[in-house]
């Protein structure tokens, strides 16, 4: 598989994430990446596009903000990562507010998503990874291609970071590849939580249809978005397809919530995909409460591949750092086999 990974990635190192009431060690680690590096063939370097297709996704004071919040937290006197402690009740108006305690919260959505010295460095590199991704596949030097995306993405909105996600990587791809000529795309999205920050980009948006199986938001992450009654609203109704699932769910009932989204994938008329792949749906995730097995991801692989689209598929999450490059390995090899 052609995949892509800028050395840029490693370098966000969050140390914690307040979670519960407690200070935890953060679950999206440098860690994480090696572990998947160790499992890939040679990986190529992404081409620097710039930031023109991040900022066809992303609200230009949002990647201001990210771009500096690191520095405007040292300034501010404090020490390690910066993470928010107020929130904005939602619908809130428009605010210019200055200090930057207040723009974390005006920016985040929760407190496990920390912004450190290299965060913005590794986000824009894992966006440069998908970018790429995208645009081997448009030049026709592959049908499938792999971002090895780290941080993730697909729970960044157009103005919002969090659930250990900055810029959205799925969504920078899709667009970049209805740009490119692809379209009509279809985002498949299926890491264990739901993909809210690609649902809310997409949500009025009728060109590019956006399925999603995950765990059930009642019971999960991240909560406010997911639920089965979310469909899109005006040209976008009907053009998001949600598909919760209860914990403890096995590959015996994933397989059939794949298929549903695979054949809407087709009715809506996808000429192209872009996969969320999150290995957390893997039985022994330690945040997550899904069954899948090793072998089950190459099933799923294999079951996306036969759709026959060409598919950029980017990484997502998935926290057992021992077995996560096994999993990727296995959806890789299933994504080829088909
Ligand atoms: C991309 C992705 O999979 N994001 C998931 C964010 C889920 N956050 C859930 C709550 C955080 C639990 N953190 C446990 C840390 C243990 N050290
Ligand atoms: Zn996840």
């Amino acid at each position: 598989m052609l995949t892509f990974c800028s050395p840029a990635q490693i370098t966000h190192a969050p140390t914690h994430e307040l979670v519960n009431g407690a200070r935890e060690e953060h679950a999206e680690t440098p860690a994480r990446l090696a572990n998947m590096l160790a499992q890939m063939g040679a990986v190529r370097k992404p081409t620097d596009h710039g930031l023109a297709p991040i900022h066809a996704v992303h609200d230009p004071d949002y990647i201001a903000f990210l771009q500096s919040a690191h520095d405007a937290w040292v300034a501010a006197g404090r020490d390690g990562d910066a993470i928010g402690y107020a929130f904005p009740v939602r619908g809130r108006r428009p605010l210019s507010l200055e200090r930057i305690d207040g723009k974390l919260g005006q920016y985040g959505f929760d407190t496990v998503t920390p912004i450190a010295a290299g965060t913005w460095d590794a986000a824009y590199g894992a966006a440069q990874s998908a970018v790429s991704a995208v645009a081997a596949v448009a030049a026709g030097e592959a049908h499938q291609a792999f971002a090895l995306c780290r941080p993730p993405g697909h729970h960044a909105g157009a103005d919002y970071f969090g659930g250990y996600c900055y810029l959205n990587n799925a969504a920078i791809a899709a667009r970049a590849a209805a740009a490119q000529g692809l379209g009509p795309v279809a985002v498949l999205d299926v890491d264990y939580h739901h993909g809210n920050g690609t649902q809310d980009i997409f949500y009025e948006d009728g060109a590019v249809f956006v399925a999603s199986i995950h765990a059930d938001p009642r019971t999960d992450f991240p909560y406010f978005w997911g639920h089965a009654d979310e469909r899109g609203v005006g040209a976008g109704e009907g053009a998001t397809f949600n598909q919760p699932l209860p914990r403890g769910t096995r590959w015996d009932t994933y397989e059939g919530a794949l298929g549903k989204a695979l054949e809407a994938v087709s009715a809506f008329g996808a000429r192209a995909l872009i996969v969320s792949y999150g290995a957390d749906t893997f039985a022994e995730d330690p945040i997550s409460q899904f069954a899948l097995t090793t072998d089950d991801m190459q099933r799923m692989g294999a079951q996306i591949a036969a759709l026959g689209l060409p598919t950029v598929a980017v990484m997502e999450g998935g926290y057992n750092v021992a077995e996560l490059g096994r999993n990727v390995a296995a959806f890789i090899a299933g994504l080829e086999r088909a």
